[in-house]
This record gives C-alpha cells, sequence and structure tokens, in this order.
C-alpha cells in the first residue's frame, strides 16, 4: 500500500492525481475547524454477503455502471434488470455500526452498502473532499455512479478529492463497507473485542480553498519548556505563502513562509502555562495563511523519561491509568463515537481518580482524544498490531504503518497524548522485532516528541521472580507489560509470592492487569466471576505493584465490561468480557473503589511531596 504524500496541484489537476490511485489523498486535520456538511443521519443500507454488488458470477469484479455504485433501481427504469434498490432498502443510522442496529447483523462479519442522497452546491473557487471518521474495515467510496476510491483500516480518518464530481443539485454516495476478518489484516482474524462493522464514525463534506492548509505541527520542541517549533503544510498550486502563527494569549505572532512543496518549519520562543491533568491548559491558536485559516485549541507540556521515572513537566509523576475499549456506556451496545459517550467514559475515569487513559487496542474517535484533553487525562494511544500479526507480508507492514501514520497526523497536536503505541502482546521473534522497530522508528521521525512503546508481555526468570526478556524492551521509552497474575496465571494469592525486577532502567508500565467479575454477583473471594474474587485479586495485585521497582504507572484491563466472541457463558459472561471495573450497565464494581482508593492515596502522597 502506497500513499500520495506529497502536496499536489489544486483543483482538477489535483483529482486527476488522486483519481487512478485507489488511496484516500493526505488527511486533512482539525475537521471540526473546517467548513462542513454534516452526511451523518439516516442512510440507506442493502446487506450484501455475496457481495453481488460488486462481482459478477465468475466473480470478477463489476464494471460500475453495473455495480451497486451505480445506485440505479428497479423503479427507475422497469425494462432493465436491476435486482437492488437503495430506495427500498432498509435505513441504517450513520455514524454507527451496523451489528447493534439490527438483530439480524449482531455476528454479521462482511459487506454492507450504503448510500447517501445529498444535495450541494459547489462553488468555483473551492476544493471538495469528502471525509469518513472512520469506516470498519475496507471501505470503498462511490459517487454518483463512480468508484472513487478505497481505504482500508477500521479505525483511522479517511478523506477523498471530488472537486468536479460532486455536482449541484442531487448527489450519490455509495459505500461499500467489508468488515470480513483477514488473516494478513491489522488486526488479524483473531482478537478479543467485537468487530464491530460499518461507518462508525461521522462523514462529512468538506469545503477549502483552492490552496489550504491542510496540516500542521505545533508543540513544545523536544528537550525546551520554552521553545515551540513545528510546520505548516499547504496543499494547492499556490505553495508558496506567508503564514503567520498566532497564540494572542501569548502575544505570539510569528510568520514563515512556505517552499515550493507547500511546506515550512517553524520554531519561536513561548512562555505558556504547561497543560497538566491538574491545569489542563489550551490555548487558542490560529494559523493562516494568504488563501486559508484554520484554528485550534493547543496545549504546551514536556513529556520524557529519566531512569526510571516518567516525567511531566519536568516533574516525576506516576500514572494512574485505565485502559478503555471504544464502547458505548450504559448497556447502548456499539462502538461509541460521540462527545457525549467520551463525557460519560472518560468521566468515569475521573471518578476513579485517574489522570491517564490508554485507549485500547486502536486509535479513539477524535472527541475521545480532544475531551480528555479538556478534561486532564493523559492518553495512551496504540494501533491494532494485535496478538499474531503476518510479520513478514509487506502488505500488513504497510498497512499497519498507514494506520500508524493516520493516527499521528490526527492527534500529534495534542498536548494530553503522551504516548504512542505500536502494538499489543505480540510473539517474540526476529520478524516481529523489524516489523515493530521501523513502526518505531517511523514514529519517532513523525513526532520526535512524545514516548513510544507497546504493551508486551511478562516473563518468569524462576517460579517467583518474573522480570520481562522481550528484545523490544531496548526500543521503547517504557518497559510496558500486561500480566495477569491472578487470573490467567494462577489465584490472587500468587501476587504474594512475586518479586520483579528489571535489567534495564526504564519506566516500568503495567498496561494490563485484572480478571472478571458479574456486576451484582457475590460469593467467596475463591469464587470466580463474582465481585469478592475480583476485589482480592486487585487488592493483591496493588500490594505487588507497591513491590515493583521502577512502577511508574498502571492501566487495569478494563474501564468497562465490553463485547467479545470469545466470552461465551451464558448468563454469566453473555458475549461480554467481564473484566471491567463497571458493568456494561454503568454499575461500579468492588474492584473500582480498590482502584479509587489506592490511586487517591498516590494523589495525596504526590501532592505531600510537591507542598
Ligand atoms: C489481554 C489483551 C486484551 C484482552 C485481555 C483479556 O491480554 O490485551 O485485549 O481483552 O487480555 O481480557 O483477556
Amino acid at each position: 500500500m502506497k500513499r500520495t504524500i506529497t502536496t499536489v496541484a489544486a483543483g482538477l489537476a489535483c483529482l486527476c492525481m488522486y483519481a487512478g490511485e485507489d488511496l484516500p489523498a493526505p488527511q486533512i486535520i482539525n475537521i471540526a475547524a473546517r467548513n462542513t456538511v454534516s452526511l451523518d443521519g439516516v442512510w440507506k443500507s442493502i446487506v450484501d454477503p455475496y457481495e453481488n454488488g460488486y462481482y459478477d458470477y465468475r466473480l470478477k469484479p463489476l464494471k460500475d455502471g453495473s455495480s451497486y455504485f451505480a445506485d440505479k433501481d428497479f423503479d427507475a427504469d422497469r425494462t432493465k434488470l436491476y435486482e437492488y434498490n437503495f430506495n427500498t432498502d432498509r435505513d441504517i443510522l450513520v455514524p454507527g455500526d451496523w451489528n447493534t442496529q439490527r438483530p439480524q447483523l449482531y455476528y454479521y462479519e462482511g459487506t454492507v452498502w450504503y448510500r447517501k442522497i445529498f444535495r450541494y452546491s459547489p462553488s468555483p473557487d473551492k476544493r471538495t473532499f469528502i471525509y469518513f471518521g472512520a469506516a470498519n474495515y475496507e471501505t470503498v467510496v462511490g459517487l454518483n455512479g463512480r468508484k472513487i476510491g478505497k481505504h482500508t483500516g477500521g479505525y483511522t480518518p479517511f478523506n477523498f478529492e471530488i472537486t468536479g464530481q460532486v455536482r449541484k443539485g442531487d448527489n450519490s454516495l455509495v459505500v461499500k463497507v467489508d468488515n470480513k476478518r483477514r488473516p494478513e489484516g491489522v488486526p488479524t482474524v483473531n482478537s478479543d473485542w467485537w468487530n464491530y462493522g460499518g461507518i462508525t464514525r461521522s462523514v462529512e463534506i468538506v469545503e477549502v480553498p483552492m490552496t489550504f492548509i491542510r496540516d500542521y505541527f505545533l508543540q513544545l520542541k523536544k528537550g525546551s519548556s520554552n521553545v515551540a517549533a513545528g510546520w505548516v503544510r499547504l496543499d494547492g498550486e499556490q505553495a508558496e505563502q506567508s503564514v503567520t502563527v498566532e497564540i494572542p494569549e501569548l502575544g505570539i505572532a510569528h510568520k514563515v513562509r512556505t517552499d515550493a512543496q507547500g511546506y515550512a518549519a517553524f520554531e519561536f520562543r513561548i512562555r505558556p502555562e504547561l497543560w497538566s491533568p491538574e491545569n489542563p491548559r489550551l490555548y487558542d491558536v490560529k494559523i493562516t495563511s494568504e488563501t486559508d485559516s484554520v484554528s485550534d485549541r493547543i496545549g504546551f507540556r514536556t513529556i520524557s523519561t529519566k531512569g526510571t521515572d516518567i516525567l511531566l513537566n519536568g516533574k516525576k509523576i506516576y500514572c494512574r491509568g485505565v485502559s478503555i475499549h471504544e464502547e458505548k456506556p450504559y448497556g447502548l451496545g456499539g462502538r461509541a463515537w460521540s462527545e457525549e459517550h467520551a463525557r460519560t467514559l472518560l468521566g468515569w475515569a475521573k471518578e476513579m481518580g485517574c489522570n491517564f487513559v490508554r485507549l485500547a487496542h486502536y486509535p479513539h474517535n477524535e472527541n475521545m482524544v480532544r475531551v480528555a484533553e479538556e478534561m486532564g487525562l493523559m492518553v495512551w494511544s496504540e494501533i491494532p498490531v494485535y496478538w499474531t500479526i503476518h510479520w513478514d507480508d509487506p502488505d500488513t507492514y504497510a498497512n499497519a504503518e498507514a494506520q500508524l501514520v493516520d493516527m499521528v497526523t490526527r492527534d500529534k497536536n495534542r498536548a494530553n497524548v503522551v504516548v504512542w503505541s505500536v502494538a499489543n502482546e505480540t510473539p517474540h521473534g526476529p520478524s516481529r522485532l523489524k516489523f515493530l522497530s521501523s513502526l518505531i522508528a517511523r514514529t519517532r521521525e513523525m513526532d520526535p516528541t512524545r514516548l513510544v512503546s507497546a504493551a508486551m508481555e511478562k516473563d518468569y526468570i524462576s517460579g517467583t521472580k518474573v522480570t520481562v526478556k522481550d528484545d523490544l524492551a531496548d526500543v521503547v521509552d517504557l518497559i510496558s507489560f500486561n500480566q495477569y497474575i491472578g487470573w490467567y496465571d494462577g489465584s490472587p494469592e500468587k501476587c504474594d509470592r512475586m518479586e520483579w525486577t528489571f535489567d534495564i532502567k526504564k519506566p516500568v508500565f503495567i498496561t494490563e492487569f485484572g480478571g472478571g467479575a458479574v456486576y451484582g454477583r457475590h460469593g467467596d473471594a475463591g469464587e470466580r466471576f463474582t465481585e469478592e474474587y475480583m476485589e482480592d485479586l486487585y487488592r493483591r495485585s496493588i500490594e505487588m505493584f507497591k513491590r515493583i521497582p521502577g512502577l511508574a504507572g498502571t492501566t487495569p484491563w478494563v474501564l468497562k465490561d465490553f463485547r467479545s466472541p470469545r466470552r461465551q457463558i451464558v448468563g454469566i459472561q453473555d458475549d461480554y468480557n467481564r473484566k471491567g471495573l463497571i458493568s456494561d450497565q454503568g454499575g461500579r464494581k468492588k474492584a473500582f473503589y480498590v482502584m479509587k482508593e489506592w490511586y487517591e492515596e498516590i494523589k495525596a502522597e504526590e501532592e505531600l511531596r510537591t507542598e
């Protein structure tokens, strides 16, 4: 998979570059600050398990005119044979997974076609894009009867240029979304979360000037708390322009000139109040070129490590975190996408005393990151390189890298994002080390300001001595790993006997631990799936953590019970992974209060130390 990342000429010239390329145009960031028309709401849909709308009976791809992209219907001309009709087919909501919208689609994995008719009036002096927050997993987009491109990956945004193709009046947008799991995919066929299909995030028409500010990066320069550094990238024919970066509250109005590629780097002195969980300070920032202007709210902070410490703004911190899946709260089911979902989920994390969230195991929607930033929650952001990826397949690598690039591109201006994670629980081996090392190098090249890591696994030195032997630990910034002593590995008493040692002097971070309980199910502490078992496991885990040298953060698994087809005991699991500290309906389990008490203790100790 290759991407066009060069700045290309505006208007139709640009279309020619993108058309024929199957891939989306380079990502336009900060969509909320652009001139947009929302296409969210009711769409039409056709469920197509045999991909009848895409392939003929010899399984050859149909020409656009014969495929469902043509958006014909039987009623329009009854002399012709069209065996589909969007107009009379079922409604579906966008954004939203299909699994929770219709009982028949609960386990469905395959193709669903989406169709939206929208009115539009293109301006001759503007370029138009269609932007998808995300669609899982492979998406082919067609406009007014013609395929315009394809995107792979279920959790990152993508946009296609439709200048010259979107017309005055009614337009037909047809989107084929296929969530079939694939061995070579990222993630692969095996995971522990629901494979929600569909257009799971918002869809917008984005209107920009002929030459526009496509992307920019503005953060404190690595290692400095009073120099801001970054760059801006224009897209369009008028590449060479004067650009001003303004931060009015700090008296900054810094001018730069973009080069023939529309790119300019900048650096200037700045004296900001630093962003932190206690003071999540953001500043209005305005970037203005001769042809475009974009506003954002940006915070400034430093994040680094020193020996076994994580330093935020130069000060040692403990990351009081929790892992979260992007699933709606209160038993609504399905993929979370809205600001309200984000506020509820993150509000629960705050209630537990968190200053940190691990957004597992894939990039969450932009609301999650922005609301967390506003609430003072640091973020660990991850791509779905999970378990047994095809390490030797160059296409799998390209896919993983494209998802990484899109994650970093979208969220690199968020002060709260402090760790980029490239993988979760992947098996040791040379191909995997090469694959992940390349992803890490790519991340650092794009963003030298943040920590880079992966969720690794523990290893035993002897029966009671535990460590991490993974070669990847030499490459990443944190010794971060998942461990389930007391759940998958023995019973909770085992925690009492463990001794942890690490050869490498880096901060230790436990990215997962925990066990399952059904909210309201009580019994003996020895009985699995009772709140008492889980509570005991958390208490013993915490006592064990107190003996771990260099422990700098914990993100228990997991904030809320989440759907997973791996979890099959009727009456207990019912398709839910029950390791949530909070139930799918919002009930706080006993272990929630154990975590809360510990985090409040840590916070109080930190406050005492700084007084
Ligand atoms: C893990 C995985 C996570 C699972 C969890 C579990 O190690 O990283 O995705 O959901 O264990 O509950 O088994």
